[in-house]
C-alpha cells in the first residue's frame, strides 16, 4: 500500500512502492540477470495509454491514478516519451482538470492527434454545471505541452466517455467515443468543431460480439475505442465486457462500418478490472499498449501502463497477446555522450520526478539505496568521465555508476555536496573506467538518511 510521506515542500503522497519495488527487484536480480521493464513507469500510477508517433519518438499520453485511490480519482494527465521503447522520459503533467475551467472531475481516458502543426488532446471530463461527462479538447504547439483549453467549453457531450480520433486518408477526421453506446461525429479540419450530429454506431453482435448475462448490453463493446486504418481495413480495438474487461476488436471496410467482430486481442489479465488499448507502428514494428495493476499497491484504481510488441498475422488479424513483465526489445541503443535527462528511465526504484527550475523535469526524493536503470547504453571503446547536474539542500551523497545491475561493477562514483537548495544546480564530475561496449547503467544513490539530492541530467565523456 502507498503511504503518505512528508515532503520537504509540503505534504505529498509518494508513490511508494519504492521500498517494495526495491525489495522485489533485489530478489529478482539475485536470481536472474534480466529485469522487468513493464510497467513502463514505476514512480506514479498511469492508466489509459494513448501512444502517438511523432518525429521519430513515441509520445505516451496517460491518465494518472492517484495513490491509494478507491475510485477513478483522476485529476491530471501525464506524458512520457521514448526513442527506443525502453527508456522513457517523464515530461510531467502538461494538462489537468484546471486546464478546463468548466470541468471539475474525472480526467479519464483521452487521445492525442497531431494536425495543423498542433497537438489536440481529446479527453472526457465531468462538466461542473451539469455533472455530466463531456468531451473537452486541449491544444498545444508541442507534443509535451503545455496544453490549453482549445475552445473554452466542451466540444461535444452526451454523458459518455473515452474519445478517440481517426484522421482518414482523405483528411476527414472522426471522433469516436462512448460507454455504453459507441458514437462518432465528423470533425472539421480545425479539429475543434464538427459537422453534422453525433451518430450512434449500431451495436449488434455481428459487429461487436455477444455478451451474456446483461440484457441491457448484448454486445461485448464496453468502452475505450481505438480506431485506425491499416492496409485499407479499419480496426476498432476496444475494452470488452465488464467486468473484468478484456481487449477485443472489430474491423470494417470504412470508418463508420459496417463492423465485423474479430475476437480477442488480450484476455482478462493483470489485477485491474479495466483495460484500455493503444496501438502504434514504430520503427518497423507494431506495439500494443494497455494497463494493469502490476505495481505494488496496484489494482483496479491504481493502474500502470505496459506495452507488448506484436506482428499482425498474414491476413491482417491481430494475434492474441499476453501481458508480460519483460516488456519489449530496445530499438537501438542510448548514447551516453550526449546529455541525457535524469528522468529518462527504464526502471526507477524509490525515486520521483518534479518540474525542474532549469526546465523539463528532474529526479528527486532520492534516498540512500534508490536507483535508476537506463537500458542499453552504448559506451563503445570507453568512457573516461561522468558528469551529473545535481542539487541538494542537505549535504548530498554519492552517485555510484554501476553496470548491468544495482550491485554490478562500479565504474565511477561522483560525490554530491550540498548546493544550498533543491533547485540550486551544480555539475559534479568523476572519473570512469571499465565502461566499454553496451550495458544497462544503474545510477545508484547513496548517502545518509533523508533526502540526499536531486539530479537533472547526466552525461559521459570519452576524455
Ligand atoms: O480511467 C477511467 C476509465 O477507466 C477510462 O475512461 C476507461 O476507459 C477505463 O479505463
Amino acid at each position: 500500500m502507498k503511504q503518505p510521506r512528508a515532503h520537504r515542500a509540503g505534504t505529498r503522497l509518494r508513490p511508494v512502492l519504492a521500498a517494495l519495488v526495491a525489495a522485489v527487484c533485489a530478489v529478482t536480480l539475485l536470481s536472474a540477470p534480466a529485469q522487468a521493464d513493464n510497467p513502463i513507469v514505476q514512480h506514479v500510477y498511469t492508466a489509459d495509454p494513448a501512444p502517438l508517433v511523432h518525429n521519430g519518438r513515441v509520445y505516451l499520453y496517460t491518465g494518472h491514478d492517484e495513490d491509494g485511490s478507491t475510485y477513478f480519482t483522476m485529476r491530471d494527465w501525464r506524458v512520457f516519451s521514448s526513442a527506443d521503447m525502453v527508456n522513457w522520459t517523464d515530461h510531467g503533467t502538461p494538462m489537468s482538470l484546471a486546464t478546463f475551467a468548466w470541468a471539475d472531475a474525472d480526467a479519464w481516458a483521452g487521445h492525442v492527434v497531431a494536425r495543423n502543426g498542433k497537438f489536440y488532446w481529446y479527453v472526457p471530463v465531468r462538466q461542473r454545471s451539469t455533472g455530466q461527462k463531456v468531451i473537452g479538447v486541449g491544444v498545444s504547439e508541442s507534443p509535451t505541452g503545455p496544453f490549453r483549453d482549445a475552445i473554452g467549453r466542451p466540444l461535444v457531450g452526451n454523458g459518455e466517455i473515452d474519445p478517440h480520433v481517426l484522421v482518414d486518408d482523405d483528411g476527414q477526421a472522426y471522433l469516436y467515443w462512448g460507454n455504453p453506446n459507441l458514437w462518432y461525429v465528423r470533425l472539421n479540419a480545425d479539429m475543434i468543431s464538427y459537422s453534422g450530429s453525433p451518430t450512434r454506431i449500431p451495436l449488434n453482435t455481428a459487429g461487436f460480439g455477444t455478451r451474456t448475462g446483461d440484457p441491457n448490453r448484448p454486445t461485448l463493446y464496453e468502452e475505450g475505442p481505438w480506431v485506425y486504418k491499416r492496409n485499407g481495413t479499419y480496426y476498432n480495438v476496444f475494452a470488452a465486457r465488464c467486468c473484468s474487461e478484456f481487449i477485443a476488436y472489430s474491423t470494417a471496410p470504412g470508418p463508420t462500418g459496417p463492423w465485423t467482430y474479430r475476437g480477442t486481442v488480450m484476455p482478462t489479465q493483470g489485477s485491474s478490472f479495466t483495460n484500455h488499448p493503444g496501438i502504434i507502428d514504430f520503427a518497423g514494428s507494431s506495439y500494443f499498449f494497455y494497463h494493469n495493476g502490476a505495481l505494488p499497491g496496484g489494482g483496479g484504481f491504481t493502474r500502470s501502463v505496459a506495452v507488448e510488441k506484436f506482428t499482425y498475422n498474414a491476413d491482417g488479424t491481430i494475434p492474441t497477446l499476453t501481458m508480460t513483465s519483460t516488456g519489449v526489445p530496445q530499438v537501438g541503443t542510448l548514447d551516453p555522450y550526449v546529455r541525457q535527462e535524469a528522468e529518462t528511465i527504464a526502471w526507477g526504484s524509490g525515486i520521483e520526478t518534479e518540474p525542474s527550475g532549469e526546465g523539463g523535469m528532474n529526479v528527486g526524493w532520492i534516498e540512500n539505496g534508490d536507483h535508476i536503470k537506463v537500458k542499453g547504453v552504448a559506451f563503445g571503446t570507453g568512457a573516461r568521465s561522468f558528469s551529473a547536474r545535481v542539487a541538494s539542500a542537505t549535504s548530498g551523497g554519492r552517485i555510484e555508476v554501476r553496470l548491468d545491475s544495482p550491485s554490478g561493477p562500479v565504474v565511477g562514483t561522483c560525490t554530491v555536496t550540498g548546493t544550498g537548495g533543491w533547485q540550486t544546480w551544480a555539475t559534479s564530475t568523476c572519473p570512469v573506467s571499465g565502461a566499454t561496449g553496451t550495458h544497462d547503467v544503474y545510477l545508484r544513490f547513496t548517502g545518509g538518511s533523508g533526502y540526499l539530492f536531486n539530479v537533472n541530467w547526466w552525461q559521459f565523456s570519452r576524455s
